[in-house]
């Protein structure tokens, strides 16, 4: 291992909360955090930094404070400022990191996006409640072979925080990802609906047990959680495209037929795979895919936003919308 991280200052801190972010979270106001992998590793360049703005952006207009976490430079920061949001959008040397990653890429001074598992520990970490993504990690369809299940479903097992996404990414086994956040206790709650949303489409097909219709109920839930002692440990907010969003059902079996098959012939693995699936639709359905991406991960931030508005004591931050 490369000792640069050993001349690091005992001062430097390894985690730095923007000082936007921490000030909201003093005074009680809503924050949503944000992830980073899906700017670097599952969003095309040059668009990604854009979009990550305007997920910023989304956040902002529901009236709470957006932190995207990320490892710059060897600091885990939540809250990036421009320069910080731009490196990680556009430098080539930005890794992929899971919980298990973290201190590795610290200690060396390196940079990396952090997934779902990972921006769910820090953001935690610094006392945010709300998260919002596009579709969480889950258990790989290969699984039975593979062994491959995404880390964020144990992150969740063990981290207090509300994650607003549509679901699981529909390459993924749904049912058996269902199954998993079932043994881990973790909850689902279906937004306006009972139907488990998958990702790029509607309805996975997979029934929820609970519904919440307004981001009131939600916080009423979470609140209900924190008063039980269930407050360490994760919920997922599934929140579906509506149906004329969604991407056509045909061209998804076919795409999605055609990217099971060439990950499994070109032998991807690790945390590799995610990637190269979302590459591969992206690049397969005229980038229908890919504007579906962006409307849910738009609207999940902007549900992230109200919920995370309605925990602080509903819209009395100043200049909420
Ligand atoms: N959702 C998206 N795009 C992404 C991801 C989720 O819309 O790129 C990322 C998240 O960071 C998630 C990760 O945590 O994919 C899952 O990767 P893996 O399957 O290797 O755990
Ligand atoms: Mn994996």
């Amino acid at each position: 291992m490369d000792v640069r991280g050993l001349t690091r200052r005992p001062e430097d801190p390894a985690l730095r909360v923007a000082a936007e972010v921490a000030e909201a979270l003093a005074a009680g106001a809503p924050v949503v955090a944000l992830e980073s992998t899906i700017i670097s590793h599952g969003l095309p360049r040059p668009d990604n930094l854009r979009v990550a703005r305007q997920i910023e952006q989304a956040v902002r207009q529901a009236g709470a404070v957006p932190a995207t976490v990320a490892v710059v430079d060897g600091v885990a920061r939540v809250g990036l400022d421009e320069a910080a949001l731009a490196a990680i959008a556009e430098r080539q040397d930005v890794a992929k990191a899971s919980v298990r990653d973290l201190g590795f890429v610290v200690a060396r001074g390196g940079s990396a996006a952090t997934t779902v598992a990972a921006t769910a520990h820090l953001a935690e970490r610094a006392g945010i409640r709300l998260f919002a993504t596009g579709g969480l990690g889950g258990v790989h369809r290969a699984a039975r072979e593979s062994w491959d299940e995404s880390a964020d479903l144990v992150a969740l097992a063990r981290t207090g925080i509300a994650v607003v996404c549509s679901g699981v990414k529909s390459i993924l086994d749904v049912g058996a990802t269902l199954e998993r956040l079932e043994s881990l206790n973790v909850p689902v709650v279906g937004y306006r609906t009972h139907a488990f949303p998958g990702f790029y489409i509607t309805d996975s097909g997979f029934r929820l047990d609970w519904r919440a219709d307004s981001p009131a109920q939600v916080a009423q839930v979470i609140q209900a959680r924190a008063a039980l002692g269930l407050g360490h440990q994760g919920l997922v907010v599934a929140n579906p495209l509506p149906p004329h969003e969604q991407l056509d059902a045909t061209l998804h079996e076919q795409v999605l037929a055609a990217a099971l098959e060439q990950a499994a012939a070109q032998r991807v693995a690790g945390k590799a795979v995610t990637p190269f699936l979302l590459d591969f639709f992206h690049r397969h359905t005229g980038g229908e895919s890919l504007r579906a991406n962006v409307r849910l991960v738009l609207r999940n931030a902007q549900l992230a936003g109200r919920i995370a508005v309605e925990l602080s004591g509903g819209g009395a931050r100043a200049g909420a919308a």
